[in-house]
């Protein structure tokens, strides 16, 4: 296996749906396959903050979750623990600042996907020399779906890091909704992730289709 080309990584970025059981009000697996079927592109499982599940009871969520992709072709990553991803053979791993060297997990995850969280110019810089395929710069905007998530940036810091020469796939996080994604994408983004907008929205598989048609839209405009 080769590591994802840039243009491949750029297109599964488009409308990247996290979650884990906490940010479900109905089953996980039922969230997942609504926004399947509203057209994401990629899925990260991040089984985070109060209440996430631990031990056997994750691993068995996630395997589920992973099942629920392979079926329909969606690429399926794994939030943080590196352990889980290669006891389950997933498509990559993503880590934030917190979450240890990103240079040491690419070591131990091959070419498995690599997507690490920046909130700066100093943060992306590095992200890009430790290997990583893509980056997820946020909070774009106020988010209520991250404990510790620091202050919003605006769309600004996506223009930054494209104007200071961050050239590979970047996708933009936090307080995404369809009626914002134009603004991040005309910013320089090739995708935009949430949690919310697709796990909270009555209809899972509206929400990921307007936010598919946004991001859509926006690319021909861009
Ligand atoms: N990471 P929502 S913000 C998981 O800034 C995560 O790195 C962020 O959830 C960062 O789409 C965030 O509901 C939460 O705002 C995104």
């Amino acid at each position: 296996m080769a590591r994802i080309a840039s243009e491949a990584m750029r297109e599964q970025l488009e409308v990247y749906f996290i979650m884990g059981s906490v940010n479900c009000a109905k089953p996980p697996a039922e969230i997942l396959a609504e926004a399947i079927a509203g057209g994401i592109t990629l899925f990260q499982f991040r089984e985070k903050g109060s209440g996430a599940l631990v031990g056997e009871q994750k691993y068995e969520l996630a395997k589920q979750l992973q099942h629920i992709c392979q079926e329909h072709g969606i690429p399926f990553i794994v939030n943080d623990d590196v352990e889980l991803a290669l006891a389950l053979d997933a498509d990559g791993v993503h880590i934030g600042q917190e979450d240890g060297d990103a240079r040491i997990v690419r070591e131990k995850i091959g070419d498995k996907i690599l997507g690490v969280s920046a909130h700066n110019l100093q943060e992306a810089l590095a992200a890009v020399a430790a290997g990583a395929d893509y980056i997820g710069v946020g909070p774009i905007y106020p988010t209520k779906s991250k404990e510790d998530a620091k202050k919003a940036q605006g769309p600004g810091i996506i223009r930054l890091l494209r104007r200071h020469g961050i050239a590979i796939p970047l996708v933009a996080i936090g307080g995404i909704t369809a009626g914002n994604v134009g603004e991040v994408i005309a910013a320089g983004a090739d995708g935009v992730s949430v949690i919310s907008a697709i796990a909270s929205a009555p209809s899972p598989a509206v929400a990921a289709r307007q936010l598919a048609q946004a991001v859509h839209l926006s690319k021909k405009g861009a």
